[in-house]
């Protein structure tokens, strides 16, 4: 008899306002409707079903998107507060997005619940071409934390 089994994992994506955290969580889920601003933290999810030969595997996402939580740390409190995955996005065109990255680590790390949490840097906005960051920057910084 085959089995159902089910996983939830709860992202939260973080960064700069404008890094592109809306248009990526509404690609990831599906949406179409055209970003605008995101004054308060966002809830979105996307199941998936896979099968195997004994089991069915439903995997359920629960997507956070965040505002610029660094200037509405209160809005964001329960986004933050449990989960373990964090993807930090930066514009890879804007500087600034980049160097405020470690403030917003060490808001998670002070307000964050989970002794292993999972710290993933996404450089977004490559297409403009222009780069700000080098990737030997961004390598140093992942690695250092
Ligand atoms: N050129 C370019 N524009 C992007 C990209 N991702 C998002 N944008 C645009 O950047 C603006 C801000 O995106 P948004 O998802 O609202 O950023 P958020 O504030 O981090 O949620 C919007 O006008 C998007 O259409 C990208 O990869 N490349
Ligand atoms: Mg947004």
């Amino acid at each position: 008899m085959s089995e159902e089994l089910f996983y939830t994992f709860r992202f939260s994506l973080v960064g700069d306002k404008g890094v592109g955290k809306t248009t990526l969580a509404n690609k990831f889920c599906g949406i179409k409707e055209a970003v605008s601003s995101t004054i308060s933290t966002q809830f979105l999810s996307k199941s998936l079903w896979l099968s195997g030969i004994n089991n069915h595997v439903c995997v359920k996402y629960l997507l956070s998107d965040n505002p610029n939580f660094i200037d509405q740390r209160n809005n964001t409190a329960i986004s933050i507060k449990d989960n373990a995955v964090f993807f930090f996005i930066f514009d890879l065109s804007k500087r600034a997005s980049f160097d405020q990255l470690e403030d917003q680590l060490e808001t998670i790390r002070t307000n964050n619940n989970n002794t292993s949490q999972i710290h993933i840097l996404l450089a977004n906005q490559t297409d403009p071409g222009r780069m700000e960051v080098s990737i030997d920057d961004a390598k140093e910084f992942a690695t250092s934390q």
